[in-house]
């Protein structure tokens, strides 16, 4: 494989992989001679991706060679970390573990799975037997700062949280997008790569497609039409748009007709909101708001889409639901051009009905319910800070940064550091893992192999691809899924089952695929022809399942096999909004704004900033603000100011434009490097920036689900 003789050309090989590092698959042709890579760039014959790639897929060798990167285990001593052997590092942590649960009980050692944990299917495949181990009831994740309000509706709407309707943006011709900057982010529960030409395309086509979003954002930037709407003001604009569809009796459910329950009960709830009484609040006009509502509604083809900034708000939980509602009751939901859903080849959704798993357990402090297992992200603190029994002790944490990422950051900065254990598995050193215990790095992108379970599962095409590592584990090196079962191993009370012992990923994933929709045992007829791993491992660049179809009454998993409308959690949801719509706009004060947050393309989450090619350039750790808000402060370009909250304050330089609703300020969340103890080099540059959540507050959830509500908080600014 190799050509060390000095004239010998280099022999080249290409190495064919997804992209794993945000929602998109983007496939990948990378170039290399057997040790290093040479070049990487997007795969154009990937039947999903068809070439697309960004900033980050193509630094994935420098990622790789990052030297920050945790090869060992480390150990926390009196004078700093220091490696140990694997062995020795996961007998210390089931020791000290075990010693937690003994002193205190299973509720006092905390978990928390950050985001590239479901981007890893080592470890989605091995994560549930760990937390069998742990048994306890403070289980969080990044979830809930993110999508939970999409798990939320389709739980109660569709009988599973993961029935989650996708839009079907390759034919829609009118696409209403809130709340959602893919022309950054790449698409979020709507796995498209290059989804900016999808964007484009429908313009091709002779669509449009709308952004309704508080900055005007790259997408809105070649949008055909760019609202400003107020922070957290969604649920307005949206009961109005039902206001319209209801009363005017516009609603035609089409083929779901007899597959909806509580029609009766949606038809009345939107009555007050007319396009006229919510104008003010949400900053749309009357006129907007009728004219979009019936462009919607008179376009066969078309879809409303909400992401991010109507899920991480106050009332991200009736978005979600409306917006659900909103497409069923226009018939647009499970039709081409509409929001549909996808048929993975390894299904999300199980075949069991009607099973809820929701309230069987109360955060200690707060009182918040368990929604699938897991408490809201923003009750941990007060966890482990407020004495009792069930008061968190130990953490566990896998892939996150929640000192970064979670509201309040700070706080936990400081209970992290009073733990009486702390483990992460984690590649990095970082604002987090510095207060660890033990760190128990795993492999990652090109020494893994991958097959996307759950992006595949939300697709706007049916895929499968499967990477395999182009690299091997340095020596000694394990892979996340090692770690889980190490660790699962010396925690289980009981002997493992024989077939566990013996699994891998790989295995499993095999079974999964024969007994999945288009696999062997997927029907009779598949018997000989269907899909198995060895035959997506033939094709390298994935294999096309084609258009997303009708899925609909099949994948309902209600127990009436009925999409449920009006679930009461919801209405109740309605009726506390009432009172606040009654209450009006209100008002700011001179230096108060709105706070929303923001993503770049070079960016994902926290962890990205140590790779230099993607921090070059201009420092995009700003406060945005709006030109006449600026001039009314006196304020000006670059200059630094100090954005204030409830919970904290950072100094933070100032970015002047027209591109900001006035009232609103952006600030991106994942900076803030320059915490003590962090081994990134990044901590030393220029473009180590603050954190947002230092100044998020942890007290601001969305009622109805728990959900962090980072959008719409607002700050004081000082000069
Ligand atoms: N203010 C504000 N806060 C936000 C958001 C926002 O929009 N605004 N967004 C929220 C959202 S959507 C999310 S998903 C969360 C993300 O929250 P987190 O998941 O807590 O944060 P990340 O920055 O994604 O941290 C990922 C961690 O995983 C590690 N890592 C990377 N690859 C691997 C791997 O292969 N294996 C292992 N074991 N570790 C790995 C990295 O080193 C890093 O420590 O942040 C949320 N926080
Ligand atoms: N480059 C890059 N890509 C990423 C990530 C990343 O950090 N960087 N993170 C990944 C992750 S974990 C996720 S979850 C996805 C998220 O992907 P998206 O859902 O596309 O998230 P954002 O890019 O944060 O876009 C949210 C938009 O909501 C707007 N907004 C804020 N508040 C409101 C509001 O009250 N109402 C309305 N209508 N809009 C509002 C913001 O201005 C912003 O433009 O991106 C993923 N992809
Ligand atoms: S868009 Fe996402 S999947 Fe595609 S190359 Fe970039 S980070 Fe990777
Ligand atoms: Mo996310």
């Amino acid at each position: 494989m190799n050509t060390s003789a000095t004239n010998t050309p280099i022999k080249k090989y290409t190495h064919y992989r997804v992209c794993n590092f945000c929602e998109a698959m983007c496939g990948l042709a990378i170039e290399h001679d057997g040790k290093q890579v040479l070049s990487v760039r997007g795969d154009e014959k990937d039947p999903f991706s068809k070439g697309s790639i960004c900033p980050k897929g193509a630094v994935i060798a420098d990622m790789y060679n990052d030297p920050d990167r945790l090869r060992k285990p480390l150990k926390k001593t009196s004078s700093g970390f220091v490696e140990i052997p694997w062995e020795e590092a996961f007998d210390i942590v089931a020791e000290r573990l075990n010693h937690v649960k003994k002193q205190y009980g299973n509720d006092a050692i905390g978990l928390y799975f950050g985001n590239p944990t479901v981007h890893n299917y080592g470890a989605m495949m091995y994560v549930a037997d760990f937390k069998k181990t742990i048994r306890t009831r403070n289980n969080f994740s990044a979830t809930s700062m993110d999508q939970l309000p999409h798990h939320f509706a389709a739980h109660f709407m569709f009988g599973n949280g993961m029935i989650m309707p996708i839009p079907d943006i390759n034919r829609t011709e009118y696409m209403i997008i809130m709340g959602a900057n893919p022309s950054a982010s790449n698409g979020s529960i709507m796995t498209a790569a290059g989804v900016q030409k999808r964007l484009k395309n429908i313009q091709q086509r002779g669509g449009k497609y709308i952004v309704i979003d508080p900055r005007k954002t790259e997408t809105a930037k070649s949008a055909d039409e760019h609202l400003f709407i107020r922070p957290g003001t969604d649920v307005y604009f949206l009961l109005a748009m039902l206001h319209i569809i209801t009363t005017e009796k516009k609603y035609n459910l089409k083929k779901l007709s007899s597959h909806v329950v509580d029609l009766d009960k949606v038809i009345a709830i939107a009555i007050a909101y007319t396009p006229e009484s919510v104008a003010e609040i949400t900053g749309i006009s009357v006129k907007d708001i009728r004219r979009i509502t019936n462009e919607y509604l008179n376009t066969e083809k078309a879809v409303l889409y909400g992401r991010m900034g109507v899920s991480t708000q106050e009332h991200g939980g009736l978005c979600n639901w409306l917006i659900n509602l909103i497409n069923i009751l226009t018939g647009h939901l499970d039709t081409e051009g509409g929001t549909m859903f996808t048929n993975p080849a390894v299904p999300m959704v199980k075949s069991k009905v009607g099973h809820v798993p929701y309230n069987r357990w109360k955060s200690r402090v707060r009182g918040l319910p368990e929604f699938q297992g897991e408490l809201p992200v923003s009750t941990m603190v007060e966890e482990m800070t407020t004495n009792g029994k069930g008061q968190i002790k130990a953490v566990v944490t896998h892939a996150g940064n929640p000192v970064l990422s979670s509201p309040n950051g700070g706080r936990l900065d400081k209970a992290l550091h009073d733990l009486e254990f702390m483990v992460s598995i984690d590649i990095y050193l970082n604002e987090t893992t510095k207060h660890a215990d033990i760190i128990l790095p795993p492999t990652t992108g090109l020494e893994v192999d991958h097959y996307d379970l759950i992006f595949n599962a939300f697709a706007v095409s049916n895929t499968a691809k499967f990477s395999e590592a182009l690299f091997p584990p340095k020596e000694g090196q394990l892979h996340d899924w090692q770690i889980f079962k190490a660790l699962t191993k010396r925690l289980s009370k009981k002997k493992l089952p024989w077939l566990y012992r013996i699994s891998t990923p790989k295995i499993l994933l095999k079974l999964a695929l024969l007994n999945g929709p288009y696999g062997r045992f997927g029907s009779i007829n598949q018997l000989f022809t269907g899909l198995t791993l060895g035959k997506i491992k033939r094709s390298v660049h994935g294999i096309d399942l084609g258009p997303l179809v009708p899925m609909l009454p099949k994948l309902l998993r209600t127990k009436d096999q009925k999409i449920h409308l009006a679930p009461p959690l919801f209405l109740e949801q309605l009726e506390v909004l009432h009172t606040a719509f009654s209450a009006g706009k209100d008002t700011l004060n001179e230096n108060e704004f709105r706070l929303i947050g923001r993503r770049h393309l070079r960016s994902n989450n926290s962890w990205m900033h140590n790779v230099d090619k993607l921090v070059t350039g201009k420092n995009r750790c700003t406060v945005i603000m709006n030109t006449m808000d600026a001039e009314r402060l006196g304020l000006k370009e670059e200059d630094e100011v100090t954005v204030k909250s409830r919970v904290g304050a950072i100094k933070i330089a100032i970015e002047v434009t027209q591109n900001i609703m006035p009232g609103v300020v952006s600030i991106p969340h994942g900076f803030g490097h320059t915490r003590k103890g962090s081994q990134l080099k990044i901590a030393e540059t220029h473009a180590a920036g603050v954190s947002f959540n230092d100044i998020s507050d942890h007290d601001r959830i969305d009622a109805l689900t728990g959900n962090a509500a980072f959008s719409g908080q607002i700050v004081q600014i000082f000069a």
